[in-house]
């Protein structure tokens, strides 16, 4: 019912119609202009953050793979004071770099999980790495979206995240 009494006015007035046509119009181009922002610097954003999860959580892994192999084996994993890389295999590791056997960390870890995490980006700019010493051993990510989690971790360093027993290491 209502429906027939709008469709009367609508076609009474022509000026009326119009309008909403003009509206409509607008609204769609409006939807056209908000998505085409969307699309261009939302998803850019949230990718950042979806990748910095990934990164906070495979440091949580990897620090829990460390404690319990020192738990294990009362010393942490591979050699004193060798810096590692997830972007770079150690001296005659076969890789691929995510194996717990072979891969980026220098030691048997697959008691501990099925891959060694890799950084989703793995590059020259985002990698994770990994040292220990006499004194404990460290993990670092560089962090892209959540940098305040790299100054308020407690370590030495501001520009990246650091997580194990002594955060002066790297
Ligand atoms: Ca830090």
């Amino acid at each position: 019912m209502c429906y027939h009494l709008y469709m009367s006015d609508f076609q009474r007035s022509g000026a009326r119609g119009f309008s909403l046509i003009e509206l409509v119009l607008t609204m769609s181009v409006m939807l056209i202009l908000f998505s085409v922002v969307y699309l261009t610097t939302r998803p850019a954003e949230s990718q950042a953050k979806a990748r910095d999860g990934k990164r906070l959580s495979d440091m949580q892994v990897l620090a829990r793979v460390v404690d319990e192999f020192r738990i294990d084996t009362g010393d942490y994993p591979d050699f004193m004071d060798a810096l590692r890389k997830s972007t770079v295999l150690p001296e005659s590791n076969a890789g691929p770099l995510e194996s717990p056997v072979r891969g980026w960390i220098k030691q048997d870890l697959s008691r501990y999980n099925v891959k060694l995490p890799l950084d989703p980006q793995n590059d020259e700019n985002y990698y994770y790495s990994y040292k220990k010493t006499t004194t404990g051993y460290e993990l670092n990510a560089v962090l892209e979206y959540y940098l305040q989690y790299a100054q308020d971790d407690g370590g030495s360093n501001a520009a990246v995240y650091e997580l194990g027993t002594d955060l002066g290491i790297m």
